[in-house]
């Protein structure tokens, strides 16, 4: 063994190790449990960034762990490779969307090796390879074939001078990003998946997901966004016809509150008023300018305009005048609200401003319901200033729960023959009033909205549809996929690539023959990302997924950014649950435990090459060596928290990496352990070294399986290493404890740092590879202690210490304190009024 740790060179030839002899590579084995560990895959920008460090070590941290316990453990890697950036770099460079892509891949590859990360490399993924997102379009077909996708009408953002559709972030400041152009919405025909189909399950199944953080869950359930309301009339008569304003309301009880109803600019009855209101139909064209994202409504200054017709109130028969109103969304329930401006938030202040009355009828404190995440919704009851704030509880999903939280805090007034009821009651008795006149009921509803997937962009999935003129859309035929993206294609950011191609969309008719346009539009990315968990375990040459998945499914531990915690996740558990129907998976969640790494910051705030704060880990591990950046990394911060860079915290790990190999370099040079251990001969000192060696086992083994918190581990096992430095006993007895010490310390923390401890697990005289060593074990005799130092006090000062078997009793402990010769002269002959002996610790003696 040589003396100077020199990472380099052990990192290369580990890894050399570890590559020849495939141990990562895993296959279904019976008669072990398996473990499936997944580090979100990266997109291929370029090279790793601290982030993305961060993230996989703490996966291969957890992956090799569970090696460890015996299990069979799959950690896959490979690449969410379609995107924008792409593009974005063919048009600024000049290079192919493609090449860029495999560039950044075998580069990142090359980085994540370097890492050491223990990856099955065979499962490999790139989702712009033709053999993946083939299944994807094998099966978008087959969801088409069960109705659970659909075309209909989008906006999206588009440039008039490029001619192009514009991603979100493509559109800076309202202008696009490459000309400035004003841009502009447009509605276009797009494909959507039905993911409200599952709503109901994606939030009931939440319950089952004990190893997610509650952050996360609550996000979700936010998102999906259940209500329980009533939909119900206004009865109207326009141009002589007969109408129903159909409106949705979750506050049902404050019917009799209604002094006015709202539309959204977009609803038929507004432009039905339009016709011969110029004023109204410009006002119309003025509100469809701005945005109608919920939360520009949230804040958007309430505005509006009488549309001049005036509704039937179902339950009093008066009339209401209806208003077009800028914060009513056209996408929520019904496009239409009745306004009750004394218990809704929007409605008052709309009101206000427009002089129309404000009708209380409830007496009660207020309580604000609003969910914070979104605008509709936050129409929180109006009422008396400084009314307390209740929490929702979880399970929003119930009916009972929701009113329970509402009723205890308010009865109706000047509601007719509802005066008097809860507002439990009221909904109850208002619904049944509707329905009886045949005019409403009570009515479910998400705010989660279907799926679009089109993208018009290049560097996606084709969605393998074709139009016909006289077979309209027509499947592209299984025998026919993939459809793959065509590689000569202009990219000069105006008009679609693949528009633009000359012959990608003209294709004969499948069913009739005649000629043909193909769907020029691509998947949205998310989808690629939303079933890759299954291909690493199902990968195979002919299925989307091969019958493997079910022994692998679902992830145990899956381990990203908390960004992810709504789109990604959420379509990823959607994904899971088709897959089941589908009969291609048997789980209907995809991961079992889920951990959301905090963020590596610099200076306080976040790493980003905006702000010019990031460090390149390339060139730490060039200089220090993977084990250091990993060791650095674990030991900074547990992985949920945020962890800030240090410089000289990354020194620190190296320099504790030398010391321990310079240890365990002397002890191997001095001829190591010479006999096993006898525990029978064993030293006051080499007691309390054991007991040390084995309480660090037991802390760090729950530090790993229970807490996550590696930095703790690490912490204790720096502490036993400084122990074993001072511990200078050379007996034959001591070389075996110090044998018994290294070899815990090493095991403990080779799933952190697991070159060096490859090296210094051989050199300690184990031929076998430490990837293959079982996790240690506490030797339970090592942790009890027979004698104990209690500390004695006379009058709460230090006067002495004494040596007392570990079971003594309290009267045995008394009496050897007052047997030591130095508190007896503290006492000397003063009467002696109290003693107290706290277990384990001390005894006060108060004198006179
Ligand atoms: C009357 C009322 C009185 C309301 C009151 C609230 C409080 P959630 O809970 O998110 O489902 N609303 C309904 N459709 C809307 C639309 N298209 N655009 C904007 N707002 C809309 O929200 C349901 C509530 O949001 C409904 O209940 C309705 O206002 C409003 F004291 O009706 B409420
Ligand atoms: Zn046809």
């Amino acid at each position: 063994m040589e003396e100077i740790y020199k990472p380099l060179a052990i990192e290369q030839a580990v890894q050399k190790i570890w590559e020849e002899s495939g141990v990562f590579n895993v296959s279904e084995t019976a008669n072990q449990d398996k473990y499936y560990c997944l580090s979100m895959f990266p997109y291929p920008s370029g090279k790793l960034h601290m982030g993305h460090v961060r993230n996989y070590t703490i996966g291969d941290v957890i992956s090799r762990y569970q090696r460890m316990l015996g299990k069979n453990v799959l950690q896959p890697m490979g690449w969410d490779a379609f995107g924008l950036p792409a593009e974005n770099a063919a048009m600024q460079h000049g290079v192919h969307p493609a090449d860029w892509t495999y560039e950044n891949i075998a580069y990142m590859k090359g980085q994540l090796k370097r890492l050491g990360f223990g990856y099955d490399w065979n499962r490999e993924i790139a989702t712009c390879d033709p053999d993946y997102y083939r299944w994807e379009q094998w099966f978008f077909l087959k969801l088409l074939e069960k109705g659970l996708v659909y075309k209909k009408t989008a906006p999206v953002n588009w440039c008039p001078n490029d001619m192009t559709v514009l991603a979100n972030e493509q559109v800076i400041d309202g202008c696009c990003w490459r000309c400035d152009t004003q841009v502009e919405r447009k509605e276009i025909a797009q494909w959507f998946l039905k993911i409200t189909a599952y709503a109901d399950e994606l939030l009931q199944s939440l319950e089952t997901l004990d190893g997610w953080p509650e952050q996360v869950k609550t996000m979700q359930v936010n998102w999906i966004g259940k209500s329980y309301g009533v939909r119900f009339a206004f009865p109207y008569e326009f141009d002589g016809k007969q109408d129903l304003l159909w409106v949705y309301t979750t506050r049902a009880d404050t019917i009799m509150g209604v002094t006015f109803c709202a539309v959204a600019p977009e609803h038929p009855l507004a432009a039905q008023a339009a016709r011969n209101n110029p004023e109204l139909a410009a006002f119309i064209h003025e509100c469809e300018q701005t945005g109608t994202a919920e939360a520009d409504l949230a804040t958007v200054e309430k505005k509006g305009m009488p549309t001049g017709i005036q509704v039937t109130h179902p339950l009093t028969g008066e009339k209401v005048p209806v208003w077009v109103g800028n914060y009513v969304l056209m996408s929520y329930g019904e496009g239409a609200v009745m306004a009750v401006p004394a218990h809704d938030e929007r409605d008052f202040h709309f009101a206000q401003r427009y002089g129309l009355p404000i009708k209380q009828v409830l007496h009660r404190k207020t309580i604000d319901f609003s969910r914070n995440s979104s605008g509709v919704g936050s129409g929180s009851d109006y009422g008396d200033a400084g009314g307390s704030q209740i929490d929702l509880p979880f399970d929003q999903n119930r009916w009972q729960d929701w009113y329970a939280a509402k009723d205890e805090l308010m009865v109706l007034v000047k509601s007719g023959k509802y005066d008097g009821l809860t507002h439990k009651q009221a909904i109850d008795a208002v619904a049944a009033d509707l329905k009886a006149k045949d005019l409403g009921d009570k009515h479910v509803r998400f705010r989660l909205r279907d799926w679009g997937v089109s993208r018009q962009r290049y560097w996606g999935a084709p969605i393998p549809v074709i139009y016909c003129d006289d077979c309209g859309t027509v499947p592209v035929p299984e025998s026919d996929l993939p459809v793959e993206l065509p590689r000569d294609v202009v990219l000069d950011g105006s008009q679609s690539p693949l528009v633009a191609h000359p012959t990608f969309s003209q294709v004969e008719c499948p069913q009739c023959g005649k000629a043909a346009r193909r769907e020029t539009d691509t998947f949205d990315t998310f989808m690629e990302s939303s079933w890759y968990f299954a291909r690493f375990a199902g990968i195979s040459d002919d299925a989307m997924l091969a019958d493997s998945v079910h022994y692998w499914l679902p992830v145990d531990h899956y381990i990203g950014g908390i960004e992810h915690a709504i789109l990604h996740l959420l379509y990823a558990r959607f994904y899971t649950k088709l897959l089941r129907d589908e009969g291609l998976l048997r789980c209907g969640e995809p991961f079992k435990n889920l951990l959301t790494q905090g963020m590596v910051l610099k200076d306080g705030s976040k790493m980003s090459k905006s702000k010019g704060n990031t460090v390149d880990p390339q060139a730490l591990i060039d200089q220090y060596g993977a084990d250091t950046v990993r060791l650095f990394i674990m030991f900074a911060a547990p992985p949920e928290q945020s962890l800030e860079w240090s410089d000289s915290g990354v020194e620190g790990a190296f320099r504790f990496l030398k010391r321990l190999w310079k240890l365990v370099h002397q002890h191997v040079a001095s001829g190591g352990a010479s006999r096993p251990f006898d525990r029978q001969a064993m030293t006051e000192e080499q007691k309390t070294l054991r007991r040390q060696l084995h309480q660090t086992i037991a802390k760090v083994t729950d530090d790993y399986g229970r807490r996550y918190t590696y930095n703790t581990a690490i912490a204790a096992n720096m502490e036993l290493v400084n122990a074993l430095a001072r511990f200078n006993d050379e007996s034959e007895n001591a070389r075996a404890l110090r044998q018994e010490a290294f070899e815990a310390i090493v095991l403990m923390l080779s799933p952190i740092v697991p070159h060096i401890c490859h090296r210094m697990w051989q050199e300690l005289g184990h031929p076998e590879a430490i990837v293959g060593a079982a996790w240690p074990t506490v030797d339970a005799s090592a942790l009890t202690q027979d004698s104990l130092e209690l500390v004695i006090q006379v009058n709460g000062k230090l006067r002495g210490k004494i040596t007392v078997p570990a079971a003594a009793s309290a009267a045995e402990i008394e009496r050897l304190a007052f047997a030591d010769d130095h508190v007896k002269r503290f006492i000397e002959d003063r009467p002696v009024r109290k003693v107290i002996v706290v277990p384990k610790k001390l005894v006060n003696i108060v004198v006179e």
